[in-house]
């Protein structure tokens, strides 16, 4: 039996993919080399350091690791800036009411999200009473597709992996609830996402009835 949700932040419950991305287009710019909205496909749930590798490495540059790291917190102080101005506007069509749905059905929520911000967006957007637990990027070592995350909030709530069903819109979350031996919605498109149990275009489209067709599978 299902008895929880854990949902990723960035791409499921919040578009902040477009702040993270003018702020890296902003870095990129300033080092001198363009950064365009496909590559910024790449950096989808991947944390701040390895996103910053992988930037670097589309503009062809090799920094000593002190400047990379004045150059990552340049980057999240633009995107703090962005993100502070945020509220309930900026939550994707069938959050809130699925998070209401599972409440109302004793289905427990956590925040499973690589975002050291996590916290600051939740409040922002007035998302955070919805949750018995938070697991951001300041409690976990080891980022997606380490299943660490995952584990972590399905431990703090009481349940099995079994008990547990992940929301990721990234191929290295849902890669992470896979090893977790979680089940997995996958928000976005089935050529990406084909691992998750169902894939949906977004929240919207998602039903409290296909968590249940899920336990009989
Ligand atoms: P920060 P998620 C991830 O959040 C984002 O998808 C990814 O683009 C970002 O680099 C990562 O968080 C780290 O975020 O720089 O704010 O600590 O999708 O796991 O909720
Ligand atoms: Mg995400």
């Amino acid at each position: 039996q299902i008895k929880a949700c854990l949902f990723d932040l960035d791409g499921v419950l919040v578009d902040t993919a477009k702040y993270h991305f003018i702020a890296w287009r902003r870095l990129a710019e300033e080092l001198g080399f363009t950064f365009t909205e496909a590559d910024n496909e790449r950096l989808k749930g991947v944390s701040r350091m390895a996103s910053l590798d992988i930037l670097l490495e589309i503009g062809g540059l090799t920094p000593a690791e002190a400047e990379k790291l004045e150059m990552a917190a340049k980057k999240n102080a633009w995107y703090v800036e962005y993100i502070s101005a945020m509220d309930h506007t900026e939550i994707l069509p069938g959050a809130l009411k699925l998070l209401q749905e599972l409440r109302q059905n004793g289905i427990k929520i956590a925040l499973g999200s690589a975002s050291k911000n996590a916290m600051m967006i939740l409040d922002n957007t007035g998302l955070t009473p919805f949750f018995d637990v938070i697991i951001d990027g300041t409690k976990t070592v080891n980022a997606k597709p380490d299943p660490e995350v995952f584990l972590m909030g399905a431990r703090e709530l009481g349940v099995t992996p079994a008990e547990a069903v992940v929301f990721e819109d990234a191929e290295a979350g849902v890669e992470a609830a896979m090893r977790a031996g979680m089940r997995s919605i996958g928000i976005g498109s089935p050529a990406q996402l084909g691992q998750a149990n169902i894939v949906v275009p977004s929240l919207a489209d998602f039903h409290l009835a296909q968590l249940r067709d899920l336990e009989t599978d």
